[in-house]
């Protein structure tokens, strides 16, 4: 078989399984540490879902679990609103989700492209990602380390505002505590892209 043919058939497979990924992006809250509750749950134009973390049955009432549809290979505006029952710090994490094709073995990487995170009710540090420590890593938000990794992406394709943006999965995020107060509703903004 020459080169071409088979340059062609993995192109072709390829889009086989684009085809069938999710274009869904996730982000998640984290409340374990101070006990945090949440009520008046909603997504931005009642896109996508939000809801109380279900399999935990005993943590999983202090966190929220997001499912945000995109269009596929634009940038996409997603987001919610929650209000926290209590004054305390949270983790906002920036998630991707995985699929699993028919015959597949292991779970394959949806990847996310985050940008321009924004916070009403709350204050996130460096939405736009382009903060950088010495040591070259985000100043503000942690990598999360599953394989393959989160990372800091600079093409431009991939970037909303300003040089860089992340990419994220299911099992690679990039997080951030925040503070809330008791009654105070948060609305979380994020632009997204995936392909
Ligand atoms: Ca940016």
């Amino acid at each position: 078989m020459t080169k071409y043919i088979m340059s062609l058939l993995i192109l072709a497979g390829a889009l086989t399984l684009s085809a069938q990924a999710p274009s869904n992006v996730r982000i998640d809250i984290g409340g374990v540490d101070d006990g945090m509750t949440y009520s008046n749950l909603s997504t931005l134009d009642g896109k996508g879902k939000i809801d109380i973390h279900g399999w935990d049955k005993e943590k999983g009432i202090h966190n929220l679990y997001t499912d945000l549809p995109l269009t596929p290979n634009t940038w996409t505006q997603v987001g919610f609103t929650f209000t926290p029952l209590a004054d305390g710090e949270i983790t906002i994490r920036m998630l991707g989700v995985w699929h699993k094709p028919e015959g597949s073995e292991k779970n394959i990487p949806v990847f996310a492209y985050y940008d321009a995170v924004e916070a009403t009710g709350a204050k996130i540090m460096d939405g736009d990602f382009e903060k950088l420590d010495e040591n070259e890593v985000l100043k503000y938000w942690i990598m999360g380390g599953g394989e393959p990794k989160a990372e800091i992406i600079i093409n431009a394709k991939y970037v909303k505002t300003g040089k860089q943006s992340i990419k994220v999965w299911h099992d690679a995020g990039v997080s951030q505590k925040i503070e809330v107060k008791a009654n105070q509703p948060v609305t979380i903004k994020a632009w997204a892209y995936v392909e």
